[in-house]
């Protein structure tokens, strides 16, 4: 009996929702606490509304290191703050697995960084891949006003996530709209983990 294995599933423009999933993940403005700049900004738009910032649609398949986890996330245009839209970010648990990202709509970046001090940030756009190498925590960011960011991913089966040292440290580059465009500074609340 093969019945039960996604072999395929289609991701079609425009709206790029996949034809099949198992998980739908919906991620509120609530769950990212502590992580915009504007902490004031954060507070008061949560208290109006615990907006849908995110959504992710996973194929499931055995959390083990043969597998190749896959889905799409579609990250919602807006601002806290001069923030744009972002993800939570994380390591992956277990550190040394990399992922490849590749963008379907919209416009953004990745926000990368490593425990050693280096960081990046991408410019994610329709047709581009983006590949996050072992041991690079990312968070992405969507840089529209207007429309969802979105992005098809695959990692390890048995990467995991650790979003607890980015929720303690941040990241080191933040993404923060301007007239001028998408401006990429440092973040002042940044600091490393104490191990
Ligand atoms: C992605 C992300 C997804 C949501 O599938 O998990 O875009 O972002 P957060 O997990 O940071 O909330 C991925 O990088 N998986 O490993
Ligand atoms: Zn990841």
């Amino acid at each position: 009996m093969t019945m039960d294995i996604p072999f395929i599933f289609e991701l079609r423009p425009p709206d790029f929702i996949p034809s099949r999933f198992d998980n739908h993940i919906i991620r509120t403005l609530g769950s990212m606490e502590g992580q915009y700049l504007d902490q004031q900004a954060f507070a008061s738009l949560l208290v109006e509304d615990d907006r849908v910032l995110y959504e992710v649609y996973e194929t499931q398949r055995p959390h083990n290191s043969g597998e190749l986890l896959n889905g799409v996330t579609f990250l919602h245009p807006g601002l806290v703050g001069d923030e744009y839209n972002m993800t939570k970010g994380h390591f992956h648990q277990v550190a040394n697995t990399a992922e490849v990202y590749l963008c379907l709509k919209g416009q953004g970046y990745m926000v990368m960084e490593n425990l050693q001090g280096e960081w990046a940030v991408e410019a994610l756009l329709p047709g581009r891949v983006l590949y996050v190498p072992p041991f690079w925590a990312h968070r992405s960011v969507n840089s529209s006003l207007e429309e969802d960011l979105v992005f098809f991913f695959v990692y390890p089966g048995h990467a995991g996530h650790d979003y607890g040292t980015i929720e303690r440290q941040g990241f080191r580059k933040l993404v923060l709209h301007s007239k001028a465009g998408p401006q990429i500074v440092d973040n002042p609340r940044w600091q490393p983990v104490k191990v």
